[in-house]
Parts: C-alpha cells; sequence; structure tokens
C-alpha cells in the first residue's frame, strides 16, 4: 500500500452492499495506517447536494431550485460531477477516497475518472461495480424505497423506474449473491490497492 492517494469509485444499485463494503474498506485501510475519507449520500446529498427542499428556508426558492439535486437525469449529472471534483481533491491530499453511490450513467462515472486523473494520474480512479442482481436488492430494501416505487410513490427510481448502466470495464467486479461477506469483498479491493504496480 503505497502512501498515492486515489478515488475508489463503487457504483451499483440502491441496497446492493455498497455504503457497507466501502465502510469495511475504510476501516482496513484505517487499521493499515491510511488516511480515508468515505463520501456517501449520508454526508454528500444533506450538504453539498442537498435537495431543494433542503435549501429553500435559508436560500429562497429560486436558489434551492437552481442548485438543489433531485434524482432527474441531470440532477444526477452534476451529483457526480461535484463529487467526482471534491473526490479529486481529497485524493490529491493523498486521501484514499472512497465514494459509494448509485452514479447508473456510464457518461457521468467516466467524465468523474477524467477530473481525477487530470487532477492526478492515470490509475488515481478504481471503478468497483457492486454487481448485486435487482431481486436481492429489492427483497432486501432496507428502507422500503423499492417498494414505495413499485407503487408509483417515487419517480425516477433505479432498476424500477431509471435506468442503470453497469461498468463496461471496472477495475473491480464484485458480483453479489456469491456468498462472500462484506468484509470479503472489501478485502479483495484492498489487496487490488495493496496490490504488484501500486
Ligand atoms: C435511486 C434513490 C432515489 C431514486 C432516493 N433512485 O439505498 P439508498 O437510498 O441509501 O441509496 C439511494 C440513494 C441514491 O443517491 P445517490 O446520490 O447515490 O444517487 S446518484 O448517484 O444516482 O445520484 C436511495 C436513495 O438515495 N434514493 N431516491 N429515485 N435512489
Amino acid at each position: 500500500l503505497g502512501q498515492r492517494g486515489c478515488v475508489v469509485w463503487l457504483t451499483g444499485l440502491s441496497g446492493c452492499g455498497k455504503s457497507t463494503i466501502a465502510n469495511e474498506l475504510d476501516r482496513l485501510l484505517t487499521s493499515a495506517g491510511r488516511a480515508t475519507m468515505l463520501l456517501d449520500g449520508d454526508n454528500i446529498r444533506h450538504g453539498l447536494c442537498a435537495p431543494p427542499a433542503m435549501l429553500a428556508g435559508e436560500h429562497g426558492d429560486a436558489f434551492a431550485e437552481r442548485f438543489g439535486l433531485g434524482f432527474g437525469e441531470i440532477d444526477r449529472e452534476e451529483n457526480i460531477r461535484r463529487i467526482g471534483s471534491v473526490a479529486a481533491l481529497m485524493a490529491s491530499a493523498g486521501l484514499i477516497t472512497l465514494t459509494a453511490f448509485v452514479s447508473p450513467y456510464r457518461r457521468d462515472r467516466d467524465r468523474a475518472r477524467k477530473i481525477v486523473e487530470a487532477a492526478g494520474e492515470k490509475g488515481d480512479f478504481l471503478e468497483v461495480f457492486v454487481d448485486t442482481p435487482l431481486e436481492v436488492c429489492e427483497k432486501r430494501d432496507p428502507k422500503g424505497l423499492y417498494k414505495k416505487a413499485r407503487a408509483g410513490e417515487i419517480k425516477n427510481f433505479t432498476g424500477i423506474s431509471d435506468p442503470y448502466e453497469s461498468p463496461a470495464d471496472p477495475e473491480i467486479h464484485l458480483r453479489g449473491g456469491d456468498d462472500r461477506t462484506p468484509t470479503e469483498q472489501a478485502q479483495e479491493i484492498f489487496d487490488f490497492l495493496a496490490g504488484p504496480g501500486r
């Protein structure tokens, strides 16, 4: 495990296990003495990429409409652009930056890669496809969002009423339903980061 910062970009459906794996990886890296930052919906979609309703009180409706982000296609595009830019800055500062967002559009993920590599070098961006089948994610449904999406109560829900574009050539492909624990899957990413040529 070198001293260089980088971005480990996890992508996959809601409920696929991205956040759990990212948290486990964060723990492994911290134990190995590396400085990390974990970006996920919990810290980003309540701050940098807050929804309009969260901004309106403080900033007014016009501001909230213009800069608040939801889940439509261009809102997701801007969400991923902001996260990619912030992750690039953090990686430049030497942090192993873990991101856990659905990031359903291939073009948005490719742009994030470009931003990170432009700030550093090729190899600084690792795409990790958390490839858990929709049926499994929907069965887990920890927040009841799939149920609401099926009932038409949530629009643009990835996998139900909105697309997910699988990575064509991710650095790491974690297949769901292969009976491994999130810790074991995190270990695979750790081993890649600690592997030869890195
Ligand atoms: C997908 C949604 C949606 C819609 C709310 N589509 O399981 P979660 O709850 O915690 O993860 C999902 C999260 C997705 O936010 P991201 O910032 O990762 O999305 S993206 O990268 O596409 O911009 C889910 C919840 O927010 N959520 N509405 N319509 N997920």
